[in-house]
């Protein structure tokens, strides 16, 4: 059980006891406590066995720690099962609906008897929905926009929440005895943003022995096949697991073909036709004989090509590429020095600036841009001009004392309706980072946000785009805004785009990062963190930079503090 599933069951009955009109603050008191737990940077689990009491946490008091226990227990609470029971099927599959909430389920129940995604659709589509209390076309649209974007998104995990799945399934197998090689391919080694399933790759002596040992793993929910080339099992939560085992000789080309993508491996596979010789997940094959397979570089080499990065593996050219002595040296975790977008108690933040200043230090970096809301952002507390002054010299005042460490500065200023930015450009020309983003007013023809977009990049006081395309991830879609206009424009006034590291923000996306590098435009990183735990997050952007085709030369988090001072001067 990870703690963000706890914190589902906890989000899942506050909104069923809304849906119920029931009382606000249990509602508040599930909501604040699913919160501390997703927010939590230690495992539940882990503070279980050390004996810790629930009850000690922010937002959590005795019954909330109860329920905690009895999900670690049990993998579900009692409490869910009442109230998913009193209630009309159908509506919480409703609410996953981006637009709708429980008020929206229940409207579109009571008063269309809506109560499952297609009649959903069907009363989107024949306009039943506009006259609805507090609808409109306009909803009609959202819903449908959502319905499209649920399906699309249907059935597949964040890679952040995949990769505690892995983190767990691995400290597991990792204790399996006769398990002597584990590998994880498919897309989550490929680090895609999403993950469909888990493609593990085992190798153990005894298979009959090991595959038993694995599929009593505690965290799986149901063993939908078991075989003795491969199983197939769900995880608490709902994630599909293939294990699938090989032997030594055949586990390279089995990690290759099984790490895919599938149109890497079909151009790969006819390369290795125009030799004669076959590929498959067993080895790479001259008649019977197999000619290379235990370990992927042996495969590649063959084939006449040095060994590709898995985050490449997407036939967007890395073939060619390799063969021709030209793949990107692609940026590491190491690489990155320093952090350019966090919050603290200033606006939304839980930490204060010297707080986030100290956990940069742990984390080993040379430089942190510290970055609140404008005053725009008036649900985060965002700052006027006073105040976004007396912050600053607040942060330098923290800078001052700290040695081999640059404390910038900086701000998220909003981007407003008609591309004007939220705070006096004098002030924002002061301050040593100003990341500006899109927060409000979303909705706007392509034409009017490109320029809206322009006006930001050619003000002349912005050194980054903040989540240029303010997606999230299967629930909100991108802004609307040609792309490769905004790009040329940052390329020539200097000005970067941001890879956000927030799990489900993942902005700009690995597509969008190798068109902006196209064109010449240069990247930051920012973890967007809101407190010091937050700040982990830095290898998601490194990660989508990667398969971006990113170098550390394009990334200005790599500079040194001292050349990243002397990289901003203004002039
Ligand atoms: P996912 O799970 O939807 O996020 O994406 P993948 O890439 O992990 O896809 P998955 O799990 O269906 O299969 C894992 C890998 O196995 C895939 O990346 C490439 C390989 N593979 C699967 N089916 C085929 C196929 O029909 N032909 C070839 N050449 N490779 C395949
Ligand atoms: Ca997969
Ligand atoms: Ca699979
Ligand atoms: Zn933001």
């Amino acid at each position: 059980m990870e703690n963000a599933q706890v914190a589902d069951i906890f989000d899942e009955i506050a909104d069923l006891i809304e849906l119920q009109g029931g009382n606000a603050f249990r509602i508040r008191s599930y909501r604040n406590a699913a919160r501390t737990v997703r927010d939590l940077s230690q495992r539940l689990e882990d503070l279980a066995a050390a004996g810790a009491n629930f009850a000690d946490l922010a937002n959590v008091g005795k019954s909330t720690a109860g329920k905690i226990q009895e999900i670690l227990d049990t993998g579900t609470c009692e409490r869910l099962k009442e109230l998913r029971a009193e209630l009309p099927d159908g509506l919480p599959e409703l609410m996953q609906v981006p637009q709708i909430g429980p008020r929206k389920a229940m409207q579109l129940y009571e008063e269309l008897g809506v109560s499952s995604l297609e009649e959903l659709k069907a009363a989107a589509e024949g306009g039943n929905i506009r006259d609805l209390d507090g609808m409109g076309e306009k909803t009609e649209e959202n819903i449908l926009r959502g319905l499209a974007m649920l399906a699309s998104s249907e059935g597949r995990f964040l890679y952040h929440a995949a990769a505690d799945h892995v983190a767990a399934l691995g400290r597991f197998l990792d204790g399996v005895n006769g398990v002597t090689r584990w590998e994880v391919a498919g897309s989550f080694r490929r680090r895609k943003e999403t993950v469909g399933d888990l493609d593990v790759l085992i190798h153990a002596g005894d298979r009959d022995a090991a595959r038993e040992a694995i599929l009593a793993y505690d965290r799986i929910d149901r063993v939908a096949s078991r075989g003795r080339e491969k199983s197939t099992v769900y995880l608490s939560g709902g994630l599909q697991v293939d294990f699938r085992f090989f032997e030594p000789a055949a586990f390279g080309a089995a990690l290759m073909y099984f790490t895919g993508s599938k149109d890497h491996n079909i151009a790969l596979r006819r390369r290795a036709q125009s030799h004669d010789w076959k590929l498959n997940e067993y080895g790479l094959f001259s008649g019977d004989k197999r000619l290379a397979g235990k370990d992927e570089r042996s495969v590649y080499s063959r084939l006449n090509l040095p060994w590709i990065a898995p985050e490449l593996r997407e036939a967007r050219g890395e073939i060619d590429a390799a063969d021709g002595g030209e793949l990107p040296a692609l940026i590491e975790a190491s690489d990155v020095r320093g952090d350019l977008q966090c919050h603290t108690t200033a606006s939304d933040g839980t930490a204060s600036i010297a707080e986030m200043a100290a956990a940069a230090r742990e984390r080993g970096y040379q430089f942190l841009a510290i970055t609140d809301h404008s005053q725009r952002v008036t649900v985060a507390n965002g700052l006027d001009a006073g105040r976004m002054r007396k912050h600053a010299d607040a942060i330098r005042e923290v800078d001052a004392d700290l040695d081999g460490f640059w404390l910038l500065a900086g701000v998220e200023v909003d981007i407003l309706k008609d591309g004007s930015l939220d705070l006096p450009e004098d002030l924002l020309a002061e301050l040593d980072w100003v990341v500006a983003s899109i927060h409000y007013d979303r909705a706007m023809s392509e034409a009017k946000m490109t320029e809206r977009l322009l006006a930001a990049v050619r003000s002349g006081v912005v050194h980054t785009l903040g989540h240029p395309l303010g997606r999230i991830i299967g629930r909100r879609e991108p802004l609307a805004f040609d792309a490769d206009k905004v790009f040329a424009a940052c390329a020539g006034c200097g000005v970067r785009v941001e890879i956000n590291a927030q799990a489900d923000r993942l902005d700009l996306p690995d597509t969008y990062v190798r068109r902006a590098k196209d064109a010449g435009v240069g990247f930051t990183f920012g973890t967007d963190a809101h407190k010091t735990g937050g700040l982990a997050l830095m290898p998601l952007a490194v990660n989508v930079a990667r398969r971006g085709w990113l170098t550390k030369a394009d990334v200005l988090n790599t500079r040194t503090a001292k050349q990243l001072k002397k990289d901003l001067k203004r002039s």
